[in-house]
């Protein structure tokens, strides 16, 4: 009986582990080719090796478990007070992510007053998921270099990597040498953003682990477990996974209307459970755009109503949008209505 439930657990373990050490797959048949040729070669460079990062690998094994047990928690132990709270939680990480990290420090699609900035920068924390100058840096490289080695989640690596692969082994060094083009000078000036950066392993622990472990337990007398594995545990893994869904799913599947040549899709389910983030394929064409969509429909851009409420109330200021004939020659340039397909430089 065990064997039977858990193989299907082993086979899909199995299957992400090859895709991450390709040349360890039993039958690879490899062969050497050798040709002449009178032209010099190249400076040899050193073969790009995978370097699994086995602390990571472990305690993402345990975060998943953990969340596992904590839905279990919610559903026939927790107080119905710690499951709103996780929802809240949640809430509040992803609009850390989503109209901090992403849309104000990485594409500066608007500007935000200080009490904002510290706003964002504290739901940011509660996230953990890196500084926003690291997560900033690598979201910057990120599109610049869409989907080449320089990409940290790389999505032509398969959804294994660019889902969760890529934070389990050592960077390519491609991102290394491209990321020194990347301009931060913004960030570095920017002094919320450095505090956080600087004090991070001190406020992201606070932030993510123990407040929202401690809000349970001493205001509605919720124990322990309930408390760790239900708000802090399947929270902070559930937004992981909803993040990470942008870099996988919604860079796989979904309509392309704005630019059919480029992978980002616009993915319906990935914009509900990620905020109003999932309309990737506009997004990778007007990243500046401070909807990430071309619609400002709140139901499915929860993000974008947080933002517009923040500038009603003047902290949130300067929101940028595409003007609509601007999107239209776009699609009729690069997207749905585009007579011929556009042809891709092999070189790229
Ligand atoms: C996490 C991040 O989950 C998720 C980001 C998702 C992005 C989504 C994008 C989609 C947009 C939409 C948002 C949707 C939001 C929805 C919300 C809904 C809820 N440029 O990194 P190191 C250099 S984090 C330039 O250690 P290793 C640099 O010199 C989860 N240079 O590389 C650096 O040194 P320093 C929690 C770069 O050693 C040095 O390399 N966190 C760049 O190869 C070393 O950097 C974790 O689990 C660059 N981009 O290790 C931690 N990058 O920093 C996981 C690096 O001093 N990370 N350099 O300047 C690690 O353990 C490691 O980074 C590693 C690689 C093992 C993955
Ligand atoms: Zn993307
Ligand atoms: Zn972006």
């Amino acid at each position: 009986i065990h064997l039977f439930l858990f193989s299907p657990f082993i086979f899909i373990l199995q299957k992400c582990f090859l895709e991450m050490n390709p040349d360890m797959a039993p039958n690879v048949v490899t062969s050497t080719i050798t040709c002449e040729t009178t032209v010099p070669n190249p400076p040899v460079k050193k073969p790009y090796k995978r370097r699994i990062v086995w602390r990571n690998v472990i305690l993402f094994v345990y975060l998943h478990l953990a969340a596992l047990y904590g839905l279990y928690l919610m559903f026939f132990s927790a107080k119905l007070a710690t499951v709103a709270f996780a929802i809240l939680s949640y809430q509040i990480a992803a609009l850390g992510i989503t109209a901090g990290a992403h849309r104000l420090w990485s594409h500066r699609s608007y500007k935000a007053k200080y009490p904002l900035q510290i706003l964002l920068a504290f739901f940011n924390s509660v996230s953990f998921q890196n500084s926003i100058y690291e997560w900033a840096r690598d979201h910057r490289l990120h599109h610049k270099y869409s989907e080449t080695n320089a990409d940290p989640h790389n999505a032509t690596r398969g959804f294994f990597f660019s889902h969760i692969g890529w934070l389990l082994c050592k960077k390519h060094p491609d991102i290394r040498e491209k990321g020194k083009g990347i301009d931060m000078s913004d960030l570095k000036a920017n002094p919320v953003v450095m505090f956080q950066h600087r004090h991070y392993l001190k406020v992201m622990p606070i932030c993510c682990f123990i407040i929202p472990t401690l809000i349970p337990m001493y205001l509605w007398d919720e124990s322990f477990v309930n408390s760790w594995f239900v708000a802090t545990m399947f929270r902070y893994c559930f937004s992981l996974n909803m993040t990470w869904l942008v870099n996988s799913a919604a860079h796989m599947w979904g309509n392309r209307p704005y630019d059919k040549t480029i992978n980002p899709a616009e993915n319906f389910l990935v914009a509900i459970g990620a905020s109003g983030e999932g309309w990737h394929n506009y997004h990778h064409v007007f990243p500046w755009d401070y909807k990430a969509a071309e619609l400002g429909d709140y139901k499915m851009n929860f993000t974008t109503a947080f933002i517009d409420f923040m500038a009603k109330i003047g902290q949130a200021y300067d929101c940028k949008t595409v003007p609509d004939n601007v999107i239209k020659s776009r699609i009729q340039r690069t997207g749905t209505l585009a007579s011929a397909p556009v042809k891709k430089n092999p070189e790229e």
